[in-house]
């Protein structure tokens, strides 16, 4: 069986947490995009808490395995970091595999996205700042450094040699001192594993794949360019691990009102006292860089946008309980354009739309007829069924509908 699990807005709708709870019930979980960008917060019952930014959301106390696949970009010197967090509560030596064919973030990457958002001014993404962009366009570029390349010292060295110079010619960049880099590298080659291998595990077992950031923020259907630079859809699952597979179960994880942390177009963004309500409530501030996130109301027009170019065919809602104790739950069921009204888009345009809201009744708790109501308004609105509410951050907090 394999299935994935994808957030359906800007990020940020509690994957990590929805991801661990599942894991149990596979072989592998697969984290197929992004970066170190990522943060999946996952919180269990004896209160340990970790923030997982590459290492996929496997469960503590369960023998699921990691894989990182091949259109991953790994920050070795992050990777590391996570790996000693998670040794000191589970073993994971036999745990992590990561494919050959990763590129790698260099120093000159994360360098290189700080200068472009500068020279962006008014126009920044407002990246992580954690390379990501520049070391997908080396990749695509070719002149990416990949895992594999660690092998070959001579051609490593050739290879990085000719990076630094293009570098520093090309961005006034300086970067000579190599050795760290593959002293880091020493400490996670035995994870490293050959491309056919990856290939061979993931067609013959039970697979939960993890998606990073939200359709929202995929460099093709979301918010160009306003987006990360990784396909976060389900479309890239085979493209990063090398091989055609169909998905049965693909699952789309949303939250109960909206947030986005980055720039760009955001119909129902609230702010003032709005914003400061929502944000406390829901503790809205970067798992990776502890920014403020932008808050908003849940957007059906979205919503079912991300359904529809991701083909998931099950939801998942979080953080409802968030909005516990609110009279009225405002929800964007259209957009106006002048004129016209737009409940169904053909194309994500949201220049110069204004949202058109609903105002549903609230409720004091998750066990009450107006929370019900509000799930069958969405699952109305969108077309497929939410199969289970997460109701807090702990792992086992969750219920099936
Ligand atoms: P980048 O760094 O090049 O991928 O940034 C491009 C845009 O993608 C957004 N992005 C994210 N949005 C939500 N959550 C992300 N992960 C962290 C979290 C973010 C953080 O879990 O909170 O800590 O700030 C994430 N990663 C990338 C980014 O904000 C840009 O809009
Ligand atoms: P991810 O990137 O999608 O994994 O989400 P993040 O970890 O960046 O942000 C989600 C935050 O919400 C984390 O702090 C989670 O612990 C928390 N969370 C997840 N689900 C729920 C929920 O149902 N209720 C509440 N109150 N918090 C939740
Ligand atoms: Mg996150």
């Amino acid at each position: 069986m394999k299935t994935a699990i994808v957030g359906l807005q800007w990020g940020d709708e509690g994957k990590g947490k929805i991801v661990t709870y599942f894991s149990k019930f596979y072989d592998y979980v697969v984290r197929y995009s992004g970066g170190s960008n990522a943060g999946h917060t996952v919180e269990y019952d004896d209160n340990t808490k970790f923030v997982h930014h590459l290492f996929p959301s496997i469960h503590k106390d369960f023998n699921t395995k990691a894989i990182i696949s091949g259109g991953v970009v790994v920050d070795i010197g992050v990777l590391l970091d996570e790996i000693r967090n998670l040794s000191n509560v589970t073993s994971i030596k036999d745990k992590l595999l990561i494919s050959e064919l990763c590129h790698i973030v260099l120093p000159v990457h994360k360098k290189l996205d700080e200068k472009l958002e500068k020279l962006k001014k008014g126009n920044a993404i407002g990246t992580t700042k954690r390379g990501i962009g520049p070391a997908y366009a080396d990749r695509v570029g070719r002149i990416g450094v990949r895992l594999k390349d660690f092998k070959d010292k001579s051609l490593l060295m050739e290879r990085l040699n000719f990076i630094s110079k293009l570098y520093k010619e090309l961005y006034n960049i300086e970067w000579t001192e190599f050795q760290d880099l593959i002293n880091s590298y020493e400490e996670i080659a035995d994870y490293v594993k050959p491309h056919l291998k990856i290939i061979e595990l993931i067609k013959n077992s039970k697979v939960l794949f993890e998606g990073t950031q939200g359709i929202l923020l995929d460099v093709d259907a979301g918010t160009y360019p306003y987006v990360t630079s990784t396909n976060c859809n389900l479309t890239n699952i085979p493209n990063s691990v090398g091989f055609p597979l169909s998905l049965e179960k693909r699952i789309g994880v949303f939250k109960a009102y909206l947030t986005r942390v980055g720039n760009g177009p955001f119909p129902t963004e609230v702010f003032e006292k709005e914003l400061e309500d929502l944000r406390k409530r829901g503790h809205e501030f970067g798992a990776t860089t502890g920014r403020p996130r932008r808050c908003g109301w849940l957007d059906l027009v979205l919503l079912k946008y991300a359904v529809n170019v991701s083909g998931c065919n099950e939801l998942i809602m979080t953080k409802a309980d968030i909005l516990n104790g609110l009279e009225k739950i405002p929800v964007c069921v259209a957009y106006k354009n002048g004129t016209k009204v737009i409940d169904e888009l053909e194309t994500l345009d949201l220049e110069n739309v204004t949202p058109v809201y609903e105002y549903l009744p609230g409720w004091q708790s998750l066990e009450d007829s107006n929370f019900v109501n509000f799930v069958r308004f969405v699952e109305k609105h969108v077309g497929i069924n939410i199969t289970h509410i997460s109701t807090g951050p702990k792992v086992d907090q969750i219920i099936k509908t």
